[in-house]
């Protein structure tokens, strides 16, 4: 690649400037960042399936249709991720085979069952919350498209984070037998929520170069520690117990402490043994299949109405 626009690139992601899709970018660049947001887009169009679950089942009309709202927000932030990939080049198709192949991966979160109706309280909470620990950052990202994606994103997301804490509430100050689904809840989703964040400083292959890039403005560990920070009192607040015994405040540090992630779940959910893997590629393979008709038809549609216009 020559120097001369390697250098001009380098210095305009120094100065914070976006880079925008006509921009001239070095391919190691384009490549990272659409294996980051396609998989971004996997997660939210996977993450809708553990609370679709929930839809026939949530415990009131005000619940469902709350709920609705949210699953489809994140069919809408799958769309608008997409969109930003194929400003690099990457097609819809061949993304969507990477994911459905196995050679693209998705968050890991969602590899884990919903149980319980507390599932839902939990996963808003947590897993929301840590998506916004997350992404807040990204608005600020090197990429235009994908830093203008994020803000959409981040308003939607802050209103799940508060649905999710707000059933918590609910279960938490409701009966013993709700307090414990809440508990349980916790129980299960804590760990999982903090994997989010991905492998530690030290095993992550992509952080240096990402934040050298500004495609990452935060190290995983760095936004692990906060997630924890903020939310620990969050659990006090509702009177439940996080499940490490390790956890303590550092005064010192300003910070909490916090027992070591299990990388070994981590890493076999990351290879695809996550407790309902199978099920969540066998979902999407399905819904890919069903809906061909909807795509030929879209398609025929418009090819009517360009010849229609050629006319
Ligand atoms: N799961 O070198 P790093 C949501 C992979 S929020 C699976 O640290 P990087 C909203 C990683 O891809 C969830 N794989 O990689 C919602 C890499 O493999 P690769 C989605 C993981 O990219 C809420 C390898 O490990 N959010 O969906 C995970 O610098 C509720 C080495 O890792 C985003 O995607 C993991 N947890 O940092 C929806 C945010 N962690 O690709 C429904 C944007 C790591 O080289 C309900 N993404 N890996 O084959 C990011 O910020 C980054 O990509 C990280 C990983 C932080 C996820």
């Amino acid at each position: 690649e020559p120097q001369e626009l390697v250098d001009a690139f380098e210095a305009r992601v120094a100065a914070d400037e976006f880079i925008e899709p006509k921009d001239w970018m070095p391919e190691a660049y384009r490549k990272t960042l659409i294996r980051q947001i396609s998989q971004h887009a996997h997660s939210e169009v996977v993450g809708m399936l553990p609370e679709g679950n929930w839809i026939t089942r949530a415990p009131s009309l005000r619940r469902k249709a709350v709920l609705l709202a949210k699953v489809q927000d994140e069919g809408g932030h799958g769309l608008y991720l997409y969109c930003a990939a194929e400003t690099l080049g990457a097609s819809r198709e061949e993304m969507i085979d990477a994911l459905h192949s196995g050679r693209a991966k998705y968050s890991t979160i969602f590899n884990y069952p919903t149980l319980t109706w507390a599932d839902i309280g939990a996963i808003g909470w947590l897993v929301d919350g840590a998506a916004i620990m997350n992404q807040v950052p990204l608005q600020r990202t090197s990429y235009g498209p994908y830093a203008r994606a994020m803000v959409r994103v981040c308003k939607e997301e802050s209103f799940h984070q508060r649905q999710g804490y707000e059933i918590m509430m609910v279960l938490a100050n409701g009966t013993p037998e709700q307090r414990e689904m809440a508990q349980d809840a916790l129980n299960r989703w804590w760990w999982p929520s903090l994997m989010m964040f991905g492998p530690s400083d030290e095993n992550s292959p992509n952080t240096a170069q990402s934040m050298r890039w500004r495609i990452k403005r935060d190290t995983n560990d760095e936004l692990r520690q906060k997630f924890v920070d903020v939310t620990v009192p969050q659990a006090e607040f509702l009177g439940l117990t996080v499940p490490d015994p390790d956890l303590k405040w550092n005064a010192e540090r300003g910070a909490y402490d916090f027992g070591a992630v299990d990388w070994e779940e981590f890493y076999a959910v990351v290879r695809g043994e996550g407790p309902v893997a199978r099920e969540r590629m066998l979902a999407r393979r399905k819904a890919w299949d069903d809906n061909r008709w909807v795509r030929e038809a879209a398609a025929a549609h418009e090819a009517k109405r360009a010849a229609k216009k050629a006319a």
